[in-house]
């Protein structure tokens, strides 16, 4: 992505700010009807997931296409070998997961601090107004748009099997790939090993503790490399220790993740099909409805007690479609037949009169990949609009349209 440095600064500014307020979207005292599971959330949230997840997100934070891209300095990088700490903290998860003891002591040796790793992950220090416009313009744009165009041009036959094999469709697949990485062009610059030690040994102060969350992570990853044979100091990712495509955190990649290219081994880096079936597989694994819309247009009913009545349960889905009509929700005529439970999500435009949609299961299974409605907006409406762009360019109709 070719910047000026004052622009770069500036986007990069604005993202986070924007993320940080975006991505506390969910609203953490509503837990899902059927899940009463609660973890911590690497944002120092805590969240509820889904009944079937284990709950770990797939990955943390904000997409890696928005996340900081520089390579980490030379200046940032102290060694953890001569930690006590690090010592410690290697005997432990040697014990902990029946690892060597000294392969565990060999690779976090040589884990290296990484100083803007906490950084990254403290909230901004002047959180600006939630925009849905303004993150929307970020994802829903022509580079993105064709860079998904060109992805499921290449990948039709394999979106088509995750389809058939996940009920989830090619453009919300297209669309969680498009968001996390731009189809594999950001992937994130951090080696693994020092983002989840970082983490987990220097974990920021200001804000709540996430450390035994990546201490797990930490964990996972580990064991991931010792199952699939990879070098854990040559594996990198996000500053928060998500990789690959699709952005997966090392503990989803171990449950969830899937060989999908039956080349026999997962590789979520280098292998986008493998992305495909993953990214496929972890939402039908945290509620995905097969053949369900994700949203519907809503006009909600003015400010009232009703509007509250709605906002109330946030992006859970609570309310028919006759409940919405009774508390003044308008729906458009397939919302009216969803045959399911809706939300009523708010997302705020700055100073503007904010938008709403009447989000489904499949707007809610999103949230679970990143706990944000204006992520899983996002998502659904970059699938929409490359979705919409293939057909066009194929110079056939969609079917409806
Ligand atoms: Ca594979």
């Amino acid at each position: 992505m070719t910047r000026s440095p004052m622009a770069r600064t500036s986007w990069l500014l604005c993202a986070t700010l924007c993320l940080a307020s975006c991505g506390s979207t969910v609203r953490l005292d509503v837990p899902p009807a059927t899940a009463p599971n609660t973890t911590p959330h690497p944002t120092g949230q805590t969240t509820t997931s889904a009944p079937s997840a284990e709950v770990t997100e797939a990955r943390a934070i904000e997409p890696a296409s928005l996340q900081e891209q520089r390579l980490p300095s030379r200046e940032d990088a102290d060694s953890y070998a001569t930690r006590t700490d690090a010592a410690t903290l290697a005997t432990e998860l040697a014990q902990s997961l029946s690892l060597d003891p000294a392969w565990v002591w060999s690779v976090l040796s040589q884990a290296r601090f990484q100083a803007s790793v906490p950084k990254l992950m403290m909230p901004a220090p002047t959180p600006t107004a939630k925009n849905w416009g303004a993150y929307r313009a970020r994802f829903i744009e022509t580079k993105r748009v064709q860079a998904g165009v060109d992805f499921w041009r290449t990948h039709a036959a394999e979106l088509k099997r995750a389809e058939d094999a996940y009920g989830v469709p090619a453009h919300i697949v297209v669309g969680v790939l498009g968001v996390e990485t731009l189809y594999g062009r950001n992937m994130g610059r951090y080696r693994v090993l020092d983002a989840l030690t970082t983490l987990t040994l220097d974990f920021p102060r200001g804000r709540s503790d996430r450390s035994a969350y990546f201490k797990t992570e930490l964990g996972a990853f580990l064991l991931m490399c010792q199952e699939q044979g990879l070098d854990p100091v040559r594996v990198n990712g996000s500053f928060a220790g998500a990789m690959g495509w699709p952005q997966f955190m090392p503990s989803s990649q171990r449950k969830l993740a899937v060989d999908f290219d039956g080349d026999g081994r997962i590789d979520l880096i280098n292998s986008p099909v493998d992305a495909i079936g993953s990214v496929a597989r972890y939402l039908a694994e945290h509620g995905w409805q097969k053949g369900q819309a994700t949203y519907y247009a809503v006009t909600p009913p003015e400010p009232s007690s009703s509007l509250d009545t709605l906002l109330t349960p946030d992006i859970l889905p609570t309310f028919t479609p006759t409940e919405m009509a009774t508390n003044g929700a308008s729906l458009s005529a397939a919302g009216q037949k969803h045959p399911g439970l809706l939300a009523l999500v708010q997302l705020h435009n700055g100073g503007q009169a904010p938008s709403y949609v009447a989000g489904t299961a499949n707007f809610y299974a999103i949230t679970r990949y990143n706990q944000s409605s204006y992520y899983a907006l996002a998502v659904a409406q970059l699938g929409e609009a490359v979705s919409k762009e293939v057909h066009r360019q194929n110079g056939r109709k969609l079917p409806g349209n």
